[in-house]
């Protein structure tokens, strides 16, 4: 299997960002803290995301977590958003402002144009949970990843993504247990419940996700990305319809007529679509 050459794309505090032949991979490193993210490390993931969005030779992002701890030598994916600071309005950023900004990053993770795929390494709990959830496909390590939500523990809980988008995902009941009684999932049984594509060796981890990344960078990046937004579409309703449309949209603007279409106004004449051009 080959692995990967990873080259860093950009330097952050909270996260990890690096490239590699279309692949980019962000990844949480506060493992001291089993990657929790604070105001700080969201802004990061949805500036590296950004990133990866608008370049054009990446198709695929991993979003994973670095590790082990240096305290244990545990791995955590992500463990949700740093309780430490969380004030009584949101999490607090270095500015004193409260936020919940994980939301836009799972909005860009959602809606970007590219595969996002979880690969996790060990720990998914509460907010790092539904970022697996919103994922596209998720990976996780056999040994060591264990899927918790504890939303409900510490009052601080996804009601949109994470929760009812899960349901859709594994069932209503199974959803319901997951947030209702916050017990411990292993890889395997998250495996068997629909909400993980793959169970990995960890020493084979990340050279699979990278596999994975190959696999789908080798499709037609047109399809993959309408197949993406068509299956979201059902999901996200009218900003569903808008994403998957303006992708319509994009497709209509290379056909003739739209260049016709275009050219008549500004030649300021009416436009000639030509007959026969009702096609069934
Ligand atoms: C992850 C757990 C289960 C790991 O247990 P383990 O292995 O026994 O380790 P610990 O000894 O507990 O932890 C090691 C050190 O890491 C610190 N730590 C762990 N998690 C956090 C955290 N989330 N925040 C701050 N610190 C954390 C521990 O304190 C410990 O440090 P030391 O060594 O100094 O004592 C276990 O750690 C655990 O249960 N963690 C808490 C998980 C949790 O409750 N997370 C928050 C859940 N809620 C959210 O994330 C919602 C966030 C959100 O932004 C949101 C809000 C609205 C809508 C959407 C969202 C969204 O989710 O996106």
């Amino acid at each position: 299997m080959e692995s990967p050459n990873w080259q860093t794309a950009m330097e952050f505090e909270d996260i990890t960002y690096k490239k590699c032949n279309g692949v980019a991979r962000i990844a949480f490193n506060r493992p001291d803290i089993r990657n929790a993210f604070r105001p700080k490390t969201t802004s990061e993931l949805y500036k590296a995301f950004y990133d990866a969005q608008e370049d054009t030779s990446i198709g695929v992002v991993l979003l994973s977590g670095e590790g082990p701890s240096s305290k244990d030598g545990k791995w955590a994916f992500c463990s949700g958003g740093d309780q430490k600071a969380r004030g009584h309005k949101g999490y607090v950023g270095d500015d004193g402002y409260h936020r919940l900004n994980i939301l836009e990053v799972q909005r860009l993770i959602r809606f970007m144009p590219k595969v996002v795929i979880a690969v996790v390494p060990g720990w998914a709990v509460g907010g790092g949970h539904s970022l697996h959830v919103v994922c596209d496909m998720t990976l996780a390590s056999k040994e060591h990843a264990i899927f918790k939500q504890t939303d409900a523990d510490v009052t601080s809980f996804d009601g949109g993504y994470g929760s009812a988008y899960l349901a859709k995902m594994v069932g209503q009941k199974k959803a319901r247990e997951i947030f209702f009684l916050g017990r411990n999932y292993s890889a395997q049984e998250a495996y068997e419940m629909g909400m993980v594509n793959a169970v990995i060796p960890h020493k084979e981890l990340e050279d699979t996700a990278y596999q994975w990344a190959q696999e789908v960078l080798a499709k037609s990046p047109t399809s993959i990305k309408m197949l993406k937004f068509a299956m979201n579409l059902t999901d996200d309703g009218m900003v569903g319809q808008q994403v998957f449309a303006g992708e319509a949209t994009r497709l209509a603007y290379m056909t003739d007529e739209a260049k016709e279409g275009r050219n008549a106004f500004l030649e300021k004449r009416k436009p000639d679509f030509g007959k026969d051009k009702w096609i069934p």
